[in-house]
């Protein structure tokens, strides 16, 4: 799968994402992330990319220009269009179900903004999505698009190894993860639950799957309404 980013700071990504799981997915091949500043692209001999706003108010915006050279930059000589997602905290709140939908995809376009945003005209001639991830102020689309990308690539085949794997991820559909402990068995006075310890693996299962739900009821009670409610649903 292939990303590539227009940014006006790609030297904020290579730090993240060259490192741990996606930084080994890169180097085995199997993903492929580009980074793309949007200033090479712009054509003022100050290269400048933003402008103040028409019509008056704080800030600057960034000019439809540079943005489409870059974005062309990319998709010129493509047999196919690649989806255009802008990251904005005007869009759909990311989640699970996009970042498994948006796996399928052999390749994607993420616009960062900065400033105030982007003139609105890009967002019509080019973008097919916009995603935000999540209700609160950031001062650029690069932290986003990062969560973005980690988030869809460790959904190709490939990236995760054997152990890591996604495909069992939540052992009770939906639940949060039951606690984990491992060596020393006693620290600072705490004992591991002695149940873990025992070596009966059905009671450690029944156990695990009682503290899901538990943990579930007690700091995401938002989501045990939502299974439970499936769950009601499922037997009509
Ligand atoms: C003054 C109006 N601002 C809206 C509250 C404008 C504005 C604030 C922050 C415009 C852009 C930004 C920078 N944030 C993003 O580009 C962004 C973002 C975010 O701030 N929160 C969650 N998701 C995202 S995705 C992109």
């Amino acid at each position: 799968m292939r990303f590539d980013v227009l940014t006006l700071f790609p030297s904020m990504f290579e730090a993240v994402l060259g490192e741990s799981i996606i930084g080994r997915a890169r180097s085995r091949g199997i993903i492929t992330l580009n980074f793309i500043n949007i200033r090479d692209y712009s054509e003022d001999k100050h290269r400048r990319v933003d402008d103040y706003p028409y019509g008056g108010g704080k800030g600057m915006v960034m000019q439809p220009g540079p943005i489409y050279n870059a974005y062309k930059s990319v998709v010129e000589g493509l047999e196919y269009k690649p989806k255009v997602i802008y990251l904005t905290p005007q869009g759909k709140v990311f989640n699970q179900a996009m970042a498994k939908e948006l796996a399928k995809e052999k390749h994607l376009i993420l616009l960062c903004g900065h400033y105030e945003g982007v003139d609105e005209r890009i967002i019509e001639e080019i973008v097919d999505m916009e995603l935000s991830i999540g209700d609160y102020v950031l001062t650029g689309g690069e932290i986003p698009a990062m969560a973005v990308i980690d988030a869809v690539c460790r959904l190709v085949p490939g990236v995760l190894g054997n152990e890591e794997s996604f495909k069992d991820e939540s052992h009770y559909s939906g639940l949060l993860e039951y606690p984990q402990y491992t060596r020393p068995p006693e620290f600072l006075g705490r004992r591991v639950p002695e149940v873990l310890l025992s070596g009966h693996h059905a009671n450690i299962e029944k156990w695990r799957k009682e503290q899901s739900i538990l943990r579930t009821c007690s700091k995401r009670p938002d989501l045990m309404d939502k299974i439970l409610l499936k769950e009601k649903k499922e037997q009509i």
